[in-house]
């Protein structure tokens, strides 16, 4: 499956600090435990595990917020989480990452995306494309360096209050014109009530920003109902979707980003071969294939395609076919769409 990797794909689903490289937070974790700030072989224990369960998973993020968030490690994860997507050739890339209060350290939640911003200018590897006031290029002419689009998505912690989803959500209005197109609510699925951001939520969708929701990660049926009636631009997941859970996201198309590694290790599908992705697949359901946090999962999106290949059955032309139809669930510009199908275009000769 060596075509995987030159295949131009799209990356819908991507949380930034769960995207860090291992080597990357080890060396941070490194300089706190020198200071005495944790004691980094039982954090190395934690960064170097593969099996994780959701509620791990939640645990290592306070973890890694803990060694991350000063502005000017977000500034360095948020450029190298670009340059490890554009290398395996992500061609359009959503970022989401929570916008995060530190009065200790003089952090606002706008000084954090003033950091992630900072950090896509920071990029010198490739080109990066992330506002729309930029002159696009024309990416389709196959040689040269590489060219990523990003915009991002900043996300709603489901610890938040109404006035904090709320900040965030007026934070994304004021940084549209540096490639912040929508908002995520994510988080421990535990945690939280859905009345408690709709609000906001609603507040976001009638001001014109996009939404997608981390919906049915974990057996909630009324959250799934209440979730799928506010009509979200897409869903993350939808472990746990039963009859009329499908019937309503099918009714609405509601686009549902994949993320088989994440979903596989936290135990929310037990198994791969009875995951969702092949009957949504069968279904012609627009799905996209997503990494959700490639460093915590230790996987790539390259790697989560071939899971997909090997696990149902999908040719060449078919995977290619699914990773140009993810062009129509992103929340781009319809210049950048336009833009994206030229590149897959000139690409398609290789996957027929
Ligand atoms: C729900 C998740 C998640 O925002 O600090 N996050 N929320 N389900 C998941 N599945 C495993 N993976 C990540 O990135 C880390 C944050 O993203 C959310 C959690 O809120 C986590 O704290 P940022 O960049």
């Amino acid at each position: 499956m060596e075509w995987i990797h030159p295949m131009p794909k799209i990356e819908l689903h991507a949380h930034l600090n769960g995207s860090i490289r291992d080597s990357t937070l080890l060396e941070l974790a490194r300089v706190l435990g020198e200071k005495g700030i944790l004691v980094f072989s039982d954090v190395e224990d934690v960064i170097q595990k593969n099996d994780r369960s959701l509620a791990e998973v939640f645990k290592l993020f306070d973890l890694i917020h803990m060694i991350t968030t000063d502005h000017q490690t977000v500034t360095r994860i948020t450029r190298e989480v670009i340059e490890d997507f554009a290398l395996e050739n992500v061609v359009y890339l959503e970022l989401r990452t929570t916008p995060k209060r530190n009065d200790s350290i003089g952090m606002s939640k706008r000084s954090y995306m003033e950091a992630v911003i900072k950090g896509l200018r920071a990029v010198t590897e490739v080109d990066v494309e992330f506002c729309n006031s930029q002159k696009l290029h024309n990416s389709c002419d196959g040689v040269g360096r590489k060219k990523i689009y990003v915009r991002l998505l900043l996300s709603i912690d489901r610890r938040e209050t109404t006035e904090s989803a709320m900040e965030t959500v007026k934070l994304a209005l004021e940084m549209r014109n540096v490639g912040v197109v929508g908002i995520d609510l994510s988080g421990n699925p535990l945690v939280g009530e859905w009345s408690t951001f709709l609000p906001a939520l609603q507040f976001a969708k009638d001001n014109d920003l996009y939404i997608t929701l981390h919906c049915g990660e974990v057996h909630n049926p009324k959250e799934i109902q209440a979730m799928l009636d506010f009509k979200p631009h897409r869903v993350g997941h939808a472990c746990f979707f039963k009859g009329q859970d499908w019937e309503k996201l099918k009714s609405f198309q509601i686009p549902v980003e994949i993320c088989l590694s994440s979903n596989i290790i936290t135990k929310s599908i037990s198994s791969i071969d009875i995951h969702h992705f092949d009957d949504l697949y069968k279904a012609k359901h627009p799905l996209i294939i997503c990494t959700d946090d490639f460093g915590v999962f230790s996987t790539s999106l390259s790697n989560e395609y071939s899971l997909a290949v090997s696990s149902f059955g999908l040719g060449k032309r078919e995977t290619f076919s699914l990773a140009k139809s993810a062009i129509d669930a992103t929340f781009a510009e319809d210049e950048v769409k336009q833009q994206l199908r030229l590149i897959f275009d000139s690409a398609s000769p290789e996957y027929v």
